[in-house]
């Protein structure tokens, strides 16, 4: 029987549909791989290369799941110790903020930073609601980010303004939308891609009935090649596979100031002589990334 390899663009329970050669194919997992669920809640993750040899019916079972090579996760829902992957594959996190409404939070944005580096995907920050900013604390927001380096994107969705540039990062790549409920993130998909637009409206409305303990993502194919997914807003990212003591190696700038920390296992939070106490004190890290570790770091020292 042939076999064909194909990307898993929906999964559901035991259901998964499997993007192939030959157009889209409804699985179910082959039975001996189901045994080998060891450490992740599903097995099988949206985005994830899997071989399907398919049924005289047209419906597949997928034999065998390839390695990743980039995965976004979070603990699952009431289990801490137990990774669910939300999309397996994905080359960028694209994290969505607004001006206002929701207003801009940081230690979103670094959080989400911190699971980017962690998964392996490229960051990529958007803010949206450009046309609400009116003191001008998005473009600041904007502009502590670029200092360290990363892209960031402003738009005004309900304008599609920015739009072309968001387009662009989109094309040819697997990007994932995350970020807090309410700040454009289907509206900006809508946008891109009119003709995507229903079909993300219609699986956020699903979504919204089961209280996000479903976190599985769509992807979707983009004209411009590649894919998107877009996803329903998450209250709090749950940090997964980062301990108190990595967490610091995840802010990139704070690399050469901990260096000159007093004590090896410094977590730059209480102990003397910190070297990104210091440097924080000297304006030369931004108080804001600051306060964000110092409260991921607390987050991380709270019983689940
Ligand atoms: N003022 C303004 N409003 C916008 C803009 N973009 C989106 N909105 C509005 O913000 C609201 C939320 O937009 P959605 O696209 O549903 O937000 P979402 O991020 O997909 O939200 P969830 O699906 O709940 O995670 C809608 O009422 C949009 O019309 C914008 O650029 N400016
Ligand atoms: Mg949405
Ligand atoms: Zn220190």
């Amino acid at each position: 029987m042939g076999r064909l390899r194909g990307r898993v663009v929906v999964a559901r329970g035991k259901h998964c549909q499997v993007e192939t050669p030959q157009g889209r194919i409804d699985c179910v997992l082959r039975g001996i791989l189901k045994k080998e669920k060891l450490a992740s809640v599903d097995l099988v993750a949206v985005g994830d290369w899997v071989e399907v040899t398919l049924g005289l019916d047209g419906s597949g079972v997928i034999e065998s799941i390839e390695p990743r090579t980039s995965r976004f996760s979070r603990p699952a829902a009431g289990r801490p110790n137990i990774e669910q992957v939300i999309v397996a594959n994905a080359t960028q996190l694209i994290i969505c903020q607004s001006a206002r409404d929701p207003r801009v939070k940081n230690t979103s944005i670094d959080r989400y930073l911190v699971m980017a580096e962690i998964g392996g995907l490229r960051p990529v920050i958007c803010i949206n609601k450009m046309d609400l900013d009116r003191g001008g604390e998005a473009l600041e927001t904007a502009a502590l980010y670029r200092d360290l380096d990363l892209e960031v994107l402003l738009t005004t969705a309900i304008r599609c303004e920015g739009v072309e540039e968001f387009r662009k990062v989109l094309a040819g790549e697997i990007s994932i939308l995350v970020g807090p409920s309410g700040v454009g993130k289907s509206t900006l998909l809508n946008c891109i891609q009119p003709g995507l637009g229903l079909r993300v409206q219609e699986v956020s409305r699903k979504w919204s009935r089961g209280k996000h303990t479903t976190s599985s993502v769509e992807l979707f194919p983009l004209d411009d090649g590649g894919w998107v997914g877009d996803t329903p807003g998450l209250r709090e990212l749950g940090l997964w596979g980062v301990g108190e003591a990595d967490l610091a190696g995840y802010f990139r700038e704070f690399e050469t100031f901990a260096a000159g920390c007093r004590f090896a296992t410094c977590t730059h939070s209480h102990e003397p002589g910190c070297g990104v106490a210091a440097a924080v004190e000297e304006g030369r890290i931004r108080g804001a990334r600051y306060d964000s570790y110092l409260r991921i770091l607390q987050s991380l020292r709270e019983p689940h």
